[in-house]
């Protein structure tokens, strides 16, 4: 790793690149791969591959690391909200937040209903139960709330509210395994709750999600839809899908969670790390996080502003893909975007206007169990540099003197 003398020796001018390899958001962390081949020696011995004993073993522990009677696990968190919205008969409008990872929408759009796009909190990110009340509509049949970044909503107010329109209250917690409101840990509220254990997630099964709940009829259908919607005696009580898990993928699972308070250990030193590298960087801050709950610390989010940065977030982000920084602008452009003719898509920037300004100005970067001190110093000198060359930088942009275009990732992908 070297440090670039001037501006002009930025990478994205035709410098050098700071890594060698690609630094990415969220790299998987490795655990154990003797205990995972362990499993795996177990499951070839069985001859039992898919929905079997590991599957068994890693429901139960999530469970009980949640705290709720039933966890259904799925090959993925986008199927398992797909079976959670179908099972729970959602039909019409579901008030949903626009600052969120696609899956979140499109499960809903998959099953023909409508997303009612809402606002966010500007502090939290996550939704915000005042918008809640206002969209409510004859239509309206459910909310998915989003536990964004691994930060709890406001689960007292969107449970009130969800009570008092006698509505499914469903929270998408893909990013909060390990998270906990009120001392509880995230998984026992709502209706149901939704988990990814995607690669990107600290503890991950490559590709895997789950539902857990406390409503036990619920979560009979629930097993029934994952499985072609057969029940326990093998017969078709309603219409099913092929959702199950694979005992390979929850072999990853189990082997991740036996490290899961090690995870959570390197991922809050790698939080704390970049607190204390950015504090100086004036105009790009860390989210803060709740210090008093859990939280698993897997994602690393700041949010540019660029009236003091004088450097736009997408001009950082060119900036850091060339040095091989492969930061993300999760969620552009929002998902409203996506879908502008469902109802609040339009007027987004005054109905929308926080999740506008997020979709802009966030920045996430690299961060959880796989990344070292050396690689998070360089990621924030980068940052450091282009911030105090910010002019400089915009204006050869702007001038396109020896730029070098980095072929990142198009406007809305992440939407
Ligand atoms: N709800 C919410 C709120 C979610 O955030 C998600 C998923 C879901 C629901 C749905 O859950 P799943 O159906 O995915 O289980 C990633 C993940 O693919 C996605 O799971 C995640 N959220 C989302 C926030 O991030 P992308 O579009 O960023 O691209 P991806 O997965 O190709 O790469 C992400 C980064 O990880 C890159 O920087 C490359 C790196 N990477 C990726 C893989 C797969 C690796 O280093 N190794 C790998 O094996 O979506």
């Amino acid at each position: 790793m070297h440090s670039p003398r001037s501006w002009q020796d930025l990478a994205v001018f035709g410098g050098r690149p700071l890594f060698n390899e690609p630094l990415h958001v969220n790299k998987p962390n490795l655990a154990s791969r003797d205990r995972l081949f362990e499993r795996i020696d177990g499951m070839l011995a069985r001859r039992w591959f898919s929905d079997g004993q590991l599957v068994r073993e890693f429901e139960q522990h999530i469970s009980r690391l949640t705290g709720v009677r039933h966890c259904v696990a799925t090959c993925n968190g986008t199927l398992a909200l797909e079976i959670a919205i179908r099972a729970l008969n959602l039909t019409g409008e579901v008030i949903v937040p626009s600052f969120t990872f696609a899956a979140t929408v499109q499960a809903l759009r998959w099953l023909n209903i409508t997303p009612v796009f809402c606002d966010v909190d500007p502090e939290t990110h996550t939704i915000d139960p005042g918008h809640v009340e206002r969209l409510m509509a004859p239509r309206t049949s459910g909310i998915i709330a989003v536990h964004l970044w691994g930060q709890p909503c406001d689960i007292d107010a969107l449970t009130a509210i969800a009570k008092r329109h006698r509505l499914a209250l469903v929270f998408d917690s893909a990013h909060a395994l390990g998270s906990s409101y009120r001392g509880r840990p995230i998984g026992g509220f709502g209706t149901a709750e939704v988990f990814s254990f995607h690669a990107t997630k600290f503890v991950n099964t490559a590709e895997g999600g789950a539902i857990t709940t406390d409503d036990d009829a619920l979560a009979a259908r629930l097993r029934a839809a994952r499985d072609f919607g057969f029940d326990a005696d093998d017969r078709i009580v309603g219409v099913g899908t092929n959702g199950k898990m694979s005992e390979i993928c929850a072999a990853m699972g189990l082997t991740y969670l036996e490290s899961f308070d090690e995870l959570i250990a390197a991922n809050q030193a790698t939080y704390a790390q970049y607190k204390a590298d950015l504090a100086d960087i004036k105009g790009i801050s860390l989210l803060p996080l709740d210090t008093v709950e859990k939280c698993n610390y897997q994602y690393i989010v700041t949010v540019v502003d660029e009236s003091i940065t004088r450097i736009s977030r997408d001009e950082l982000l060119q900036v850091l893909q060339a040095e091989n920084i492969f930061a993300k602008r999760y969620f552009y452009p929002g998902c409203h975007r996506m879908v502008p003719t469902a109802p609040g898509g339009e007027d987004a920037s005054e109905r929308l206007s926080v999740t506008e300004k997020l979709a802009r100005t966030v920045l996430v970067l690299p961060g959880g169990a796989s990344i070292d001190n050396r690689e998070v110093q360089g990621v924030c000198e980068t940052l450091r540099f282009a911030v105090k060359y910010g002019t400089q930088i915009r204006n050869a942009f702007a001038n396109c003197v020896g730029y070098k275009n980095v072929p990142g990732e198009g406007p809305g992908r992440h939407f």
